[in-house]
């Protein structure tokens, strides 16, 4: 009686874990990871007496069973949440995908899987009754999209633009320019936000230095902004890192001059009331000061530094994207990047390297709240500059990596296998807000290193 209800439970554990049409969701679910090409949100709702999905946001919010258009052979991401209280699921039959069952209010699941064939398809929540009711749509996959380009300003960063080392040079005086500005930038296809930068990017320029220089900072505030600006670099030693006496009113120029005491990779941002706006706006930059004698050579260098946006739109809302003050309290934004818009370091700019060579990241922390766990998908970091202090040993095999809000680190690797490698913070819900970048070794394989019969699926992201 024992093993007969021991069988039982186990049969009633497969049928859960597993409901029809699972089994032939899994190979097209094996395929796709990361970063999905076109993420929908559905809600689940009940509009004039019929169950209907209802879309969320971006182009279909809004809309009752929208149309999904999709490229042929795009990953797709369908999310569902239920808002109405009953049971549902989604499922796509003709690529095999169907999620779990959905009972509470709130609560949500998710499908992704690849169109691989163009044609119009059925999605629909498979709940006996439920598609008769109404909760049904077309997939169309393969009529081209058009993407809604904007003429906005493109503001993110270069993540080659590292400068020149310093070498074995002697200190000298420098002198560096900044002009604040507050432009209307890309954030990613089809939407918008009203940066605030150094320079027109963001992060601001990266100012490559060494120890026992003197920089003449000029920081202008550009006449069309409508803010006072300011600077406060973390390397400076003086009243309010250079803001104290840099408090800028638009059209006007205010300078300080500072000496590098300390070698270190740093941070600097504006530090204007309130300075949490002004930095998740984008006012935030780094500034190397190499010690005598310079860094060690390597063969690629890149700055990539990691931001926050609060929006009153949600992830993925086409337009304008606002400022959210209440967002911004809460610590919760709902976009995240490297180097300014949301596929800065994955469409934008490549991070390019070969087989055998080193790489070096200047990698630094804008926030203004989240810490960072900087972690490249596929590697470990030989070297890392902890804290970005250069005149400490490094540590040496490191997985992931903690940088503050404020903070930087130096990272050092070999690549040693071709393939693409992903920039995250391994807080990867961060990954849905737009926060990831990718690495891309070309080069011999060495088989002794890594070795599989499978193919490498190249539209996985990775
Ligand atoms: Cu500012």
């Amino acid at each position: 009686m024992k093993i007969f209800y021991a069988f039982l439970a186990f049969v009633l554990s497969v049928g859960w874990a597993a409901p029809s049409g699972a089994a032939e969701a899994a190979p097209t679910r094996g395929n796709v990871t990361y970063t999905p090409d076109i993420t929908f949100t559905f809600r689940t709702s009940i509009a004039d007496g019929k169950l209907v999905f209802i879309g969320d946001t971006g182009a279909i919010a809004g809309q009752i069973n929208p149309d999904l258009k999709v490229p042929e052979n795009a990953v797709v991401q369908i999310n569902v949440i239920n808002d109405d209280g009953a049971i549902h699921d989604i499922a796509v039959p003709a690529f095999g995908a169907q999620s779990d069952q959905i009972i509470g209010k709130g609560a949500s699941t998710a499908i992704v899987f690849r169109a691989t064939k163009s044609g119009t398809f059925e999605y629909l929540c498979t709940l006996p009754g439920h598609k008769a009711a109404g909760m049904f749509g077309k997939l169309i996959v393969g009529e081209p999209q058009e993407p809604v380009e904007s003429t906005a300003l493109d503001i993110s960063q270069d993540p080659t633009a590292v400068g020149e080392p310093v070498g074995k040079r002697a200190p000298k005086k420098i002198t560096l320019d900044l002009e604040t500005t507050e432009v209307e930038g890309r954030l990613a296809t089809g939407s918008t936000y009203k940066y605030w930068t150094f320079n027109n990017k963001v992060p601001g320029p990266f100012v490559r230095i060494r120890v026992g220089d003197t920089v003449t900072v000029n920081v202008t505030n550009a006449k069309e902004a409508t803010h006072i600006h300011s600077v406060d670099f973390h390397a400076v030693t003086g009243p309010g890192g250079g803001a104290a006496v840099t408090q800028v009113a638009p059209g006007q120029t205010k300078s300080f001059t500072f000496k590098a005491m300390h070698p270190g990779l740093f941070v600097y941002h504006c530090a204007t009331p309130m300075v949490a706006q002004h930095i998740t706006n984008g006012m935030y930059g780094m500034i190397l000061v190499e010690p005598e004698g310079g860094l060690s050579k390597v063969d690629r260098e890149f700055y990539v530094m990691q931001g926050e946006l609060y929006t009153a739109q949600k992830h993925g809302s086409q337009g304008l994207q606002e400022f959210s003050l209440e967002k911004l309290l809460d610590e919760n934004p709902d976009h995240l990047m490297f180097n300014g818009s949301m596929d800065a370091l994955s469409t934008k700019y490549k991070l390019e390297a070969t087989v055998g060579e080193t790489v070096r990241i200047f990698f630094g922390v804008g926030g203004p709240n989240l810490t960072s766990s900087f972690h490249v998908i596929g590697e470990v970091f030989d070297k890392v500059y902890d804290q970005a202090s250069l005149t400490s040993p490094p540590l040496t095999d490191v997985q992931t990596t903690l940088v503050p809000p404020g903070g930087a680190t130096m990272v050092e690797f070999k690549v040693d296998v071709p393939g693409n490698y992903i920039l995250v913070d391994h807080a990867l819900s961060r990954v849905e807000k737009g926060l990831s970048g990718i690495l891309s070794v070309t080069g011999k394989e060495d088989y002794t290193i890594f070795h599989s019969t499978e193919k490498i699926d190249h539209s996985s992201g990775h």
